[in-house]
C-alpha cells in the first residue's frame, strides 16, 4: 500500500497556519479513520461476573439512598473505551440496577432507548407509559425513547436487573437528554396479554393500536417455552434463537439495538460468524463458555460479557444434561438502517 505523507513532513509554518484557520490535512490521518479491511475497534471482549457485582451493588444500597441516586446502578464499562465513557461498545451501555423493598425510582423520560432484563428478585415493577409491568427473572421490559418510566418495589428481597441502553450512540449524536415527571397513573391493560400468542393479533388488524410500542413486557415464561418448542420442532436446526419483535410490525422492538433469546442444547457448541455489530451475552439460566478470538470466558448464571464487532464468537453449553438460556443484545438494527451491516464467512 502507498505510504502517505506524515504531518511531520510538512513545514512548521504551514502547519501553524492551518491550525490557526481550523484546517487539518487529511492525508496524515486517512489510514487511521479508514483502516484497511477491518475497522479499528475500541470495544474489548470483556466479562463481568455477577458474584463480583452483587455484593458491591448491595453495598451501594447501604451507602447511597435511592433519593441520592435516582437510579442505583453500577455500570459495566468496557476498559477499551475508557471506564469514564460508561460504554460496553460503541452504541451499547450496560448497567446493573438495584431496587430495595419499598424504594421508588421516580418517573422520567429520555431520548435514549432502554430495556431491562430482570436478573434476580420478585415484587418490583416498572410503570412504562401508564402500563404496570411486573418484574420476574428473565423478563424483558422495554422503555423506548420518550416513554415515561418509573420503578417501584412491593416485595421483600432486593431486586436486580440489567439495563441495556443505546446511550453512547444517542449521547455521541448530541441528542441525549431527560425530563422528570409526576408519578404516572396506571392504566388497565397489558400488552403481554393482548399479544399473548404467536400468529394471533387483536381484530381488526387493520386498525393497529397506533402505538409505536404496543408490547412493553416480554415475559420469560413465554420466551423460554417458545425456545423449548422450537428446539423440539426443529431438531436439525443449529441455532435455537428468537428475536424480540414488535408484535404488530414484526420489526425489532427498538430502533437502535436488537434483543434476542438463545437456547444452547445440552453440550451444544454454537459458532456465530463474525458480523459488523458488537454483541452482549447474558446468562439467564445455565452456564456457558464464550470464546471471542483468543479470549475465553466461563459464564455462570447472571454473568454478562461483550464482544466487539467483526469478530466470530463461539458459545458452548458446559452443561451436558441441561439447556442453557442466554439473553443477547446487539447493534444490528442500527447497522442495518445505516447500511453498514455485514456478515463475514
Ligand atoms: C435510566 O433512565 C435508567 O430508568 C437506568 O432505570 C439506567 C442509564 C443512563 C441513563 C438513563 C432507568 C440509565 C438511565
Amino acid at each position: 500500500m502507498n505510504e502517505l505523507g506524515r504531518l511531520e513532513d510538512l513545514p512548521q509554518d504551514y502547519r501553524d497556519e492551518l491550525k490557526q484557520l481550523n484546517l487539518v490535512p487529511l492525508w496524515p490521518s486517512l489510514r487511521g479513520v479508514l483502516p484497511p479491511h477491518i475497522p479499528t475497534r475500541n470495544t474489548r471482549a470483556t466479562a463481568w461476573a455477577y458474584k463480583d457485582i452483587k455484593p458491591l451493588l448491595l453495598k451501594a444500597g447501604e451507602l447511597t439512598p435511592i433519593e441520592k441516586a435516582e437510579r442505583r446502578v453500577l455500570v459495566l464499562a468496557n476498559p477499551g473505551h475508557g471506564l469514564e465513557k460508561m460504554q460496553a461498545s460503541a452504541a451499547m451501555y450496560l448497567g446493573m440496577q438495584l431496587l430495595l423493598p419499598g424504594e421508588w425510582a421516580p418517573s422520567h423520560r429520555h431520548t435514549p432507548n432502554a430495556v431491562r432484563m430482570i436478573v434476580e428478585g420478585e415484587g418490583a415493577y416498572t410503570t412504562v407509559d401508564g402500563e404496570k409491568c411486573p418484574m420476574s427473572r428473565g423478563d424483558l421490559i422495554l422503555t423506548p425513547t420518550g416513554l415515561w418510566h418509573e420503578h417501584g418495589h412491593d416485595g421483600t428481597e432486593p431486586v436486580v436487573w440489567l439495563d441495556v441502553l443505546d446511550l453512547p450512540l444517542v449521547y455521541y449524536m448530541e441528542a441525549s437528554y431527560h425530563i422528570n415527571g409526576e408519578r404516572q397513573t396506571v392504566q388497565a391493560g397489558q400488552g403481554d396479554r393482548v399479544y399473548a400468542r404467536g400468529g394471533l393479533l387483536p381484530t381488526p388488524v387493520f386498525e393497529r393500536s397506533r402505538r409505536a410500542y404496543p408490547m412493553l413486557r416480554y415475559p420469560w415464561v413465554e420466551a423460554r417455552a417458545a425456545l423449548l418448542a422450537m428446539a423440539t420442532d426443529k431438531p436439525e436446526q443449529e441455532a435455537v434463537q428468537l428475536t424480540y419483535v414488535n408484535p404488530e410490525t414484526g420489526d425489532d422492538v427498538e430502533n437502535i439495538l436488537g434483543f434476542y433469546a438463545l437456547m444452547l442444547r445440552p453440550g451444544q457448541t454454537l459458532r456465530l460468524p463474525a458480523r459488523s455489530p458488537a454483541c452482549v451475552f447474558h446468562i439467564i439460566e445455565g452456564a456457558a463458555e464464550v470464546t471471542v478470538q483468543e479470549q475465553q470466558f466461563a459464564l455462570a448464571e447472571a454473568d454478562t460479557c461483550c464482544a466487539p464487532g467483526y469478530t466470530a464468537v463461539t458459545l458452548r453449553n458446559v452443561r451436558a444434561d441441561q439447556s442453557t438460556f442466554i439473553f443477547m443484545a446487539d447493534e444490528s438494527p442500527l447497522h442495518r438502517k445505516l447500511g453498514v451491516y455485514e456478515v463475514r464467512a
